[in-house]
């Protein structure tokens, strides 16, 4: 159980959530301490392929992707930095510095000392900031070029026009003349999809079903976990994986003290992973001002790294 004040932006995103006619909580919240830790058991699984698919691509085109960025640069991560895909990076480019930005001190911290060991001359900036936003980077790196660095496809948990929002934010976190390195999960046969978000060890069951323990233990809830189940759906017209918390009988219960019911059938919706066919990553840089000037995919094109750079504001027809 976790400890302290409950968030009040947890509190006000699941008791509206709740309430809304289709409804839905940001799926930010699945990471607790547990869900991260069950975020890291699925990245293990042999039917998740995109940490797996994404970290080989980044082994494989390191130098391709070293010829194209050059050294010296400030390397601007989205994230605290923690998986396998950091250090490849950084191998490759030799970064003048590194910035991870993450809202969370903990993680930020626990992944510098991880690459503190590997890379022991290297001059890390850790910067705790939601990065949702534009915000301003160390003046440390003033004057040297920048490279944001998006792995593992985590656009694709936003929507569109959310994703369009973040991706113009970092551009004007990163400034003129900086690139975005990227990666964005590619649609597939919808059978392995299916299996990537609903495993049959339960894994991600647990990691989805973890939000309704989250909201019992945080906010005074007294949600029935185990009258939910866990649903993996692939939604075709909006290109997404959907996940969903279904009711398995009528059910009630309160949170902070507001009541609510669920129907038999009835779902929470918790997460969507959006996939992207070659034009569609293309089209939503493009929105944002992004310009991609090289792609990497693996043979089965299930996964994408993308190189973009800043594109000026020019007059168009
Ligand atoms: C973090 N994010 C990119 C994962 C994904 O694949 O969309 C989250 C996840 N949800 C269930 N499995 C993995």
């Amino acid at each position: 159980m976790d400890s302290g004040p409950a968030d009040p932006a947890f509190r006000a995103d699941v008791l509206a959530g709740l309430a809304a006619p289709v409804p839905a909580v940001p799926a930010r919240w699945l990471y607790d301490r547990r869900g991260s830790e069950l975020f890291e058991e699925i990245t293990q699984l042999p039917e998740y392929y995109p940490t797996r698919t994404e970290t080989a691509l980044l082994e494989r085109r390191a130098g391709d992707i070293a010829a194209l960025v050059g050294e010296g640069e400030a390397v601007v991560e989205f994230g605290s930095g923690s998986s396998a895909k950091t250090p490849i990076l950084l191998r490759a480019v030799a970064p003048a510095a590194y910035v991870p930005i993450d809202i969370s001190g903990d993680f930020l911290r626990e992944s510098a000392e991880g690459l503190g060991a590997e890379f022991p001359s290297l001059a890390v900036f850790p910067v705790e900031a939601d990065f949702m936003r534009p915000l301003a980077l160390p003046e440390q790196i003033a004057g040297l070029p920048r490279l944001g660095f998006f792995p593992g496809s985590t656009i694709g948990n936003l929507v569109a026009r959310t994703a369009v929002d973040l991706l113009r934010a970092m551009k004007e976190t990163l400034g003129d003349g900086a690139r975005l390195l990227i990666g964005m999960d590619r649609i597939k046969p919808v059978e392995v999809l299916l299996a990537a978000y609903d495993d049959p060890g339960g894994v991600t069951a647990r990691f989805n079903l973890n939000l309704l323990n989250r909201i019992n233990a945080e906010l005074d809830g007294d949600a029935p976990v185990d009258a939910f189940r866990h649903r993996a759906i692939w939604n075709d017209e909006m290109s997404r994986i959907e996940m969903h918390l279904e009711a398995t009988r009528d059910l009630a219960f309160a949170v902070s003290g507001r009541p609510f019911s669920f129907a038999k059938g009835a779902t929470i919706h918790t997460e969507n992973s959006h996939k992207y066919g070659h034009r569609d990553s293309r089209l939503m840089l493009r929105a944002a001002g992004w310009g991609v000037v090289a792609e990497w995919t693996d043979e089965r094109e299930w996964f994408s790294i993308l190189l973009a750079e800043a594109e000026l504001p020019r007059f168009a027809p």
